[in-house]
């Protein structure tokens, strides 16, 4: 049995999906109609980075410069979910250093308080890990290095988990960044994003490291330019300061952008949940 089905997407393009009997399902083909464009919600996806069992915001991807502002992830967690956001973005950074989880015990945590979704990006560099947070009921998984030193794999997940796979491109100087951040690759973020293009990749959350964490507002015409060379859905990440930004994220220029996310401008209580998320849903 095959049974064919439109979809609206949260990027600029629309699928055409191909459900087989064994319910995988395939991107057949992308258009982009301009009229579906328009109206799409905007996500905003509130950050929970794991230092240490910790939510910390770090500046620039530096350990070193952690502040932490909740040692209770689930309370945190919990609290981000009672103010309104649909869905929770959380990095394990000891993990991205380390290249396995670390704070899986935290992560499991915020699992247990929440109902909405979680994305969860840092150390996971194989199929078993990906399966492993898949079946405890993270939503998506965000996979970064391994993207860059095995695409394969990521095209395998995708197979395996349709739906279910994120990459992070994380980019300091216009080269994508690894390990923590700790090295950079050869490859721009638009080269990178190629190699998954029709993988069936949900989303790419791409990082703009010269802005994470010091409050320097999102580079939106660089990941407005990713997300035109790509029939990926985008998300914006780095340096989100003010509702300013969240404005800009309703601008029609912004509008193939799947969200952004939020972190150090949400707990320093620069940005107002209600404001914002009533702001996004009516753009
Ligand atoms: O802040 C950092 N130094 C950092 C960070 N936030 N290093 C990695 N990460 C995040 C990426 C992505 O979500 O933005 O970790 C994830 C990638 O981890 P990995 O282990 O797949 O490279």
């Amino acid at each position: 049995m095959t049974l064919r089905v439109w979809f609206r997407s949260r990027s600029s393009h629309a699928s055409e999906l191909q459900v087989d009997a064994n319910f995988a399902i395939t991107t057949l083909a992308q258009i982009r109609p301009p009229e579906i464009e328009k109206n799409l919600p905007v996500i905003l996806f509130p950050a929970i980075d794991l230092k240490d069992g910790q939510c910390v915001r770090l500046k620039l991807g530096e350990m070193s410069e952690a502040t932490v502002f909740n040692d209770d992830p689930a309370a945190q967690a919990r609290s981000f979910q009672d103010k309104g956001f649909e869905y929770l973005h959380v990095v394990d950074l000891n993990g991205a250093f380390e290249g396995r989880p670390v704070n899986a015990g935290a992560v499991d945590a915020i699992l247990a308080a929440l109902t909405i979704p979680v994305q969860l990006g840092g150390g996971i560099r194989d199929l078993a890990t990906i399966e492993t947070w898949l079946d405890k009921g993270i939503a998506r998984v965000i996979l970064g290095t391994i993207a860059v030193r095995d695409p394969a794999l990521v095209k395998d997940a995708c197979r395996a988990f349709p739906g279910r796979i994120a990459v992070g491109i994380d980019a300091k100087g216009g080269q994508v960044a690894v390990e923590g951040w700790a090295e950079t690759s050869r490859l721009t973020a638009n080269e990178l994003a190629g190699r998954f293009e029709d993988a069936g990749v949900s989303a790419i959350i791409y990082t703009d490291i010269e802005r994470d964490g010091i409050l320097k507002g999102l580079n939106l015409p660089a990941t407005a330019e990713l997300a035109r060379a790509t029939s990926i859905p985008v998300i914006a990440s780095g340096g989100l300061a003010s509702i300013d930004d969240v404005k800009d994220l309703i601008r029609p220029e912004y509008a193939m952008l799947e969200g952004a996310i939020t972190g150090r401008a949400l707990y320093d209580g620069r940005i107002d949940p209600t404001e914002a998320l009533a702001l996004l849903k009516r753009g």
